[in-house]
């Protein structure tokens, strides 16, 4: 009995001695949405989406609501947030070049590999980096090979429907203007296959059976679902959550591309636009966008009630963003890549279950803060050579004083500034764009050209120079 007692007493204070560990640092639950745009529900950006499980985690969390990625496409996007470095740094703007490939950035320690060094196990499920292969390869899961130190390498989505069912919509994508990847990726329909048994839930559920176990050492745990990515294909119970005659459409005005300048007005996919429009799909394709969310906010909703139920709850800082937005139609524009504040602007949200902090945040902030912010959180060694700032001071006051601008580019060149009142973009070219948010949420009205906003557009121009050659 003696003998039992005691080793009843060592196992407690074995239990107690992770548990205390666990608790002088914080684990972290970092997950990414693929092409997700501010229509989540919390968010404000559409009214019919359906998105209760990213609602419930988002009421108690500060979630920044002029949050913006530093390019507006998977590779560049996510190379910035995982490196730290924005694109004019490290050179990557696209989705074909690998940061480890570029001269000074072989070495480069991305998010979870600090997090390793300084004592952190890592392990991811699903899409965290993207995989830069050129259009022509297949997507797949974990691209840095020793980023994370355990990672599931599944599929992404869900499975394809057979052939025949495919391209239902009747649309002409083979025509020129229209971006060649639309050709098998723009579809969508509601597949016969269980939530379960897709991939984007058995990344999500690969997380939260990882959050099953015991860990001795804290940990940095990275999900990624890639719905509501194109091909829009997911359990058709999603698809029902929406009525097809119900669903309203983004506000567009007819001639807003008359004032973006030459560059400007060739990037948005106009003819894909018309081509929605003349065989009346427009609806359609936006239930499908919607359905896709609402996919994703289960998978969502699959790994928050792991870590609710887990061991971890109380002591394990979330952050849950998109890794741009993406247009439905607006400026005549479908999908991402293009600098207005659609394709910019993306969700974040930070719980840090220790401060039990909630609120809204509308301060300017970038995904490129997130490595700056989880660093900080988790009283890391500071990292000098980060270009974002952290966030915490947001977090515990998310009102804060906070004069900062983002930064979003697309090429040399190319680049978007955003700060509390204004976005300014300019083109190659030279050619600038001035808009004023608070009487233009949707950027409709360019005011580069109006001599009174000549003060405004120096002082961006003075900013972009400062954040080009920092
Ligand atoms: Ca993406
Ligand atoms: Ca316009």
């Amino acid at each position: 009995m003696k003998r039992y007692l005691l080793i009843t007493f060592l196992c407690i204070l074995s239990i107690k001695g992770i548990n205390a560990s666990n608790k002088s640092k914080p684990n972290v639950l970092l997950i990414m949405v693929d092409d997700m745009n501010d229509w989540v529900g919390a968010f404000g950006g559409n009214q019919q989406a359906i998105t209760p499980h990213m609602d419930k985690l988002a009421a108690k969390s500060v979630i920044f609501k002029n949050a913006y990625c530093s390019a507006a496409l998977c590779n560049p996007s996510r190379t910035s947030m995982l490196t730290g470095y924005q694109p004019a740094t490290t050179g990557v703007y696209g989705n074909s070049e690998h940061f480890r490939e570029l001269p000074g950035f072989e070495n480069t320690v991305t998010l979870p590999q600090y997090f390793e060094k300084n004592g952190y196990s890592t392990a991811a499920g699903g899409k965290i980096f993207h995989s830069p292969r050129g259009p022509a390869a297949k997507p797949r899961p974990g691209s840095d090979p020793g980023s994370f130190q355990e990672e599931l390498r599944g599929g992404l989505g869900t499975s394809y429907p057979d052939k025949e069912l495919r391209s239902q919509h009747g649309l002409n994508l083979n025509q020129k203007g229209i971006n060649k990847h639309f050709i098998h990726s723009f579809d969508w329909y509601g597949v016969d296959e269980k939530l379960e048994d897709t991939h984007d839930w058995k990344s999500s559920d690969y997380c939260a059976q990882f959050l099953e176990k015991e860990h001795e050492k804290p940990f940095f745990l990275a999900c990624g679902i890639f719905r509501p990515h194109l091909p829009w294909y997911a359990p058709k119970e999603f698809f029902d959550l929406y009525n097809l005659d119900d669903i309203n459409l983004p506000e567009v005005k007819e001639d807003d591309l008359d004032d973006v300048g030459k560059l400007g007005a060739r990037l948005p996919q106009k003819v894909l636009h018309s081509e929605l429009i003349k065989n009346d799909k427009w609806k359609e394709a936006v239930r499908a966008y919607l359905a896709n969310l609402s996919f994703a906010d289960a998978c969502v909703g699959h790994l928050m009630e792991a870590l609710n139920s887990s061991a971890y709850a109380e002591n394990t800082i979330i952050v849950l963003m998109g890794d741009h937005g993406w247009h439905l139609g607006e400026k005549q524009h479908w999908s991402k890549n293009v600098l207005w504040e659609r394709s910019a602007k993306t969700p974040l949200l930070i719980l840090d279950p220790r401060n039990k902090k909630s609120g809204i945040s509308t301060r300017i902030v970038s995904l490129l803060d997130v490595y700056p912010t989880l660093v900080d959180l988790c009283e890391l060694p500071v990292k000098d050579d980060l270009e974002g700032e952290s966030l915490k001071i947001l977090i515990n006051n998310p009102k804060a004083k906070w004069d900062k601008f983002a930064l979003t580019s697309k090429a040399k060149g190319m680049h978007t500034l955003r700060n509390e009142n204004y976005r300014y973009i300019v083109y190659p070219d030279g050619f600038e764009e001035l808009y004023d948010h608070r009487n233009d949420p949707n950027e409709w009205t360019n005011i580069a050209s109006e001599k009174e906003n000549d003060t405004i557009l120096n002082m961006f121009r003075v900013e972009l120079k400062e954040k080009l050659n920092k």
